[in-house]
């Protein structure tokens, strides 16, 4: 058996989420969390301060390091997430679209507001996935929130302009009329199914990129969270540039590869990782 059981294609299929366990080893942890240190004090251009309360405990955001830091050029090539991405997603490739990290400092109670990933992306298409390791031990309260099945529901939904959180102007996305309010599930969470996991290192959340998901956050005194967070596409996710305005925005960069809208993702930028034998490039 591969990385990935019948059972996990399934549930990503129906749930739009599953949790693997232990698929990731412990000398790929390691990478990380020395990529995380040097990303934290060497944020990138993209790097950012989502909140910070009266007691100085803080969330922070980053994403593209790969691109400059090579423990997590070689976490892409080479660890096993790429297959595992192409197998959950039932696509027979797997390009990288990008990384991001979220940092949390002892203590931190903020909690990332519920949205969808795909509505902020220059990418369009269902099958996708979000990968969100923690590379710290994280309790099920602190963990990352995903409501199942929403991944399938026929609704575009306002989203949160995570730009309010940072005040930078290139953050700012700004859906229109042709959307409808975002549910409010914090409010009513027992109207949904709500998925979160006590997590070791090594453990995966793998999440369609259409899941709604939020949370984490509301750490216990004394305990911190890191993780990293890497995301694919398969066949049939395609460029589009969105007029709403896309965070992180990665229009200029495609233009400049020759990516227009449209196109399936490739080109060193978007590396196809992994590919069933003998699968056909489109
Ligand atoms: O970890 C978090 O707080 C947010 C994670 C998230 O939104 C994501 O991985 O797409």
């Amino acid at each position: 058996m591969g990385p990935v059981a019948d059972a996990d294609i399934r549930a990503f299929a129906a749930d739009g989420v599953v949790c693997l366990r232990g698929v990731i080893g412990h000398e790929w942890i390691e990478k990380l969390l020395a990529g995380v240190e040097y990303t934290l004090a060497h944020p990138t251009e993209r790097g950012r301060l989502w909140n910070r309360d009266d007691r100085g405990r803080e969330s922070r955001y980053d994403s593209q390091v790969w691109r400059t830091r090579p423990e997590y050029q070689e976490f892409v090539f080479d660890s096993p997430l790429g297959e595992i991405a192409g197998r959950l997603m039932q696509s027979t490739r797997a390009n990288f679209f990008f990384d991001a990290m979220f940092v949390r400092t002892p203590g931190t109670q903020f909690r990332t507001p519920f949205h969808q990933d795909e509505p902020f992306w220059s990418v369009e298409g269902f099958q996708t996935c979000s990968s969100w390791m923690p590379l710290v031990p994280v309790a099920k309260q602190s963990c990352l929130e995903i409501v199942r099945g929403s991944h399938r529901w026929p609704v575009k939904f306002r989203q949160h302009n995570f730009g309010a959180l940072t005040g930078d102007r290139r953050d700012q996305v700004s859906f229109g009329d042709d959307t409808v309010p975002f549910p409010d599930i914090e409010g009513q969470r027992d109207r949904y199914d709500i998925a979160s996991w006590d997590m070791e290192p090594g453990d995966v959340i793998c999440f369609n990129g259409r899941a709604i998901h939020g949370g984490s956050g509301n750490l216990p005194e004394g305990c911190e969270l890191r993780v990293f967070n890497t995301k694919w596409v398969g066949d049939d996710a395609r460029v589009i540039f969105r007029e709403t305005g896309m965070d992180p925005d990665h229009s200029q960069v495609m233009t400049e590869v020759g990516l227009r809208p449209g196109d399936r993702l490739g080109t060193h930028l978007y590396p196809e990782v992994w590919a069933v034998e003998g699968a056909r490039t489109l």
